[in-house]
């Protein structure tokens, strides 16, 4: 029998519901506009990197369609170098990457958003998010969440989002891997670490979305990582809007997450715009990255 998304989340608190829902109907707008809005903007965002006119589209719709809830505090969005302050009765503050992996979108390859919600103010550990998700634009549109129950699956048709898969963990052995930033700036023992890997059949699967690239890790297991490289240590993704959500869907996909240390969800932020090596997949691939 079909099971919606709002049926699903029947037993989470109504408000984290219905935020989770909203995002999802964020997602569908933003989905259809993209053919219209795939030129450059005139600006950099907080990162120093070319916006796309989608990407800050993106965003700006998200706040705007946030803001309306009423429930939401604070967003902290990739395109913003300081704290977007909504409503002060908000009970929710919210991470965005609006478009991740936007320079895909001219080549029509996978793009999506990523969340993370928390009801602390931000910035603060990945560990207090209550809930996270993503929204993967690839042939079709899938929204992967967890509202600390475990991680679910639900694909876009005509009677909205339906669940595909619930409860996913992690498969066993991990498959594939992902592994970006150049191989000659690898450091030299993570690139032993992946000669290792493909000494041992594993596949190379890499798209250039942390949100694609991260869904293949789930459903066949292995790593993905954007790791530490020699001339920038701190690799490329972004600590709060991008490795914290995404964290906490892989531990609760029964896989782990770290920066080459320990769980990233452990991390105290420093400043909003921070970068952090990530290296997240099934827990056998991860405690070896951590021995390195
Ligand atoms: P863009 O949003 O600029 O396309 O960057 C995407 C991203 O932050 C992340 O989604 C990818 O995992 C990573 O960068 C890809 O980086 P490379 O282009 O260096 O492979």
């Amino acid at each position: 029998m079909i099971q919606t998304l709002k049926e699903h989340l029947e037993t989470t608190d109504s408000e984290l519901a219905s935020l989770i829902i909203k995002i999802g109907e964020i997602a569908e707008i933003i989905s259809a506009e993209l053919p219209y809005r795939r030129g450059k903007a005139d600006t950099k965002n907080v990162f120093g990197e070319v916006q796309l006119v989608a990407d800050k589209w993106a965003d700006e719709c998200l706040i705007e369609e946030l803001k309306k809830t009423g429930i939401v505090k604070t967003i902290v969005s990739e395109e913003h170098p300081d704290i977007v302050k909504i409503n002060e009765q908000g009970k929710y503050n919210v991470t965005l990457d609006p478009l991740d992996g936007s320079s895909n979108i001219e080549t029509n390859n996978s793009v999506g958003i990523i969340v993370g919600i928390y009801k602390k103010d931000l910035p603060t550990q990945g560990k207090h998010q209550v809930a996270a998700m993503y929204i993967l634009y690839g042939p079709m549109i899938t929204l992967v969440y967890t509202a600390r129950n475990g991680v679910h699956e639900f694909l876009r048709t005509k009677e909205g989002f339906i669940l595909k898969e619930e409860n996913i963990k992690l498969p066993e052995p991990g498959q594939l891997y992902g592994i970006g930033g150049l191989r000659k700036e690898w450091q030299p023992k993570f690139k032993e670490y992946v000669e290792e890997l493909e000494a041992k059949g594993s596949k190379l699967r890499y798209g250039g979305a942390f949100v694609g690239d991260f869904n293949q890790v789930l459903h066949y297991g292995g790593i993905f990582s954007y790791p530490a490289l020699i001339t920038k240590p701190q690799g490329k993704l972004r600590l709060l809007v991008e490795a914290f959500p995404m964290s906490l869907i892989i531990e609760q996909a029964g896989g782990a997450s770290s920066n080459g240390e320990k769980s990233i969800l452990e991390i105290e932020p420093k400043d909003l715009n921070q970068r952090i090596p990530v290296y997240v997949g099934n827990k056998e691939f991860i405690k070896k990255i951590e021995k390195l």
